[in-house]
């Protein structure tokens, strides 16, 4: 069997840290090609081959396929839901054409996978919010959700016409210490955590009962790495796959932060992301996940609070 290379573009952001930390472990440091549009980020840095790399520069990363010998790329940069509504032009054109060209890499280089994410910010206002089917109303409400919908029909494009294999998921907020966030809705429930550590008290953007389906990290790679390594005869759609884990309010995530540092405070100032998740499901169904190659989630709230909270003081006692 021919050995995989693997390209992550988008290395530096919140999922590509862990991801590429994760591949390299699984198929050695040498096999794992990280770049992104800044300098390696420290968890990245001196253990794998790491380029600068926009993800709209079609020359250069074609380079990159041909001298590292590239025969996957997952491609994770893109512009997230809350910053995609400040400038939502240039978030269709960084999500859609970056897309588009790996894509059509994939198919004029004959790479074996490709992973791109999708989000529930697929789902709209018209959608079920309560156990969100995998085939429902789609109408998504923001840029992001747009371009992540056109997206998914685009992956699916390119499987039906080329027999290109290219696997997705619809992540829910994730939640991580390694690497954090930018730009997303689903932010507030990492930045919670620093400041419950830091400062004791965090104010919300989202209301006390906006309730959202939400992830930890380690669950979210592995089920990443599970679904691309899934024999292709269990995948049964390609559009990207529903996979949920937990869902709670920012009330919620206070009372489990509570359970380790009881002095605790939470008060909420609603912005404009507000509209944003009220657009989202509350939960979602993701039994053909779970059914068609055996996702299953290991951590609930409180199991993920005390991993945060462990972690997250390690990391800010080195910061100082
Ligand atoms: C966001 O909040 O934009 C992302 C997402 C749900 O895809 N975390």
């Amino acid at each position: 069997m021919k050995q995989e290379k693997i390209l992550i573009i988008g290395a530096g952001g919140q999922i590509g840290v862990e991801l590429t930390l994760a591949l390299r472990k699984l198929y050695g440091n040498e096999n794992v090609v990280a770049t992104d549009i800044r300098e390696a980020h420290p968890l990245l840095k001196d253990n794998g081959p790491y380029y600068i790399l926009n993800a709209m520069d079609v020359k250069g990363t074609h380079e990159i396929v041909k001298n590292e010998g590239i025969t996957q790329i997952y491609l994770l940069a893109a512009m997230l839901s809350a910053t995609g509504e400040k400038a939502p032009h240039k978030a269709w054109e960084i999500n859609m054409q970056s897309l588009i060209h790996i894509l059509d890499l994939g198919v004029q280089e004959k790479l074996t996978k490709i992973y791109w994410p999708s989000s529930m910010a697929v789902f709209g206002h018209s959608t079920p919010h309560d156990g969100t089917p995998q085939k429902t109303i789609i109408e998504p409400q923001t840029v992001y959700g747009i371009s992540k919908y056109a997206g998914e029909l685009w992956c699916q494009y390119y499987n039906q016409r080329w027999g290109l294999d290219v696997r997705s998921l619809r992540y829910p907020g994730l939640i991580s210490w390694k690497s954090e966030p930018g730009g997303g809705t689903t932010d507030y429930a990492v930045e919670i955590y620093y400041e419950a550590l830091k400062n004791k008290k965090y104010t919300s953007f989202l209301s006390e009962n906006t309730c959202l389906p939400m992830m930890y990290m380690d669950d979210a790679i592995r089920g990443t790495i599970e679904l691309m390594e899934a024999p292709v005869e269990k995948l049964k759609t390609r559009m990207a796959y529903n996979i949920s884990a937990i869902s709670f309010t920012p009330k919620e995530i206070a009372a489990s932060i509570q359970k380790h540092i009881p002095d605790f405070t939470i008060d909420y100032a609603p912005d404009f992301r507000q509209a944003i998740a009220d657009g989202w499901p509350r939960s979602i169904d993701d039994t053909a996940a779970r059914t068609d190659w055996g996702w299953k989630n290991n951590f609930d709230l409180d199991k993920m609070t005390e991993e945060m909270l462990q972690h997250l003081k390690v990391k800010l006692m080195q910061a100082v």
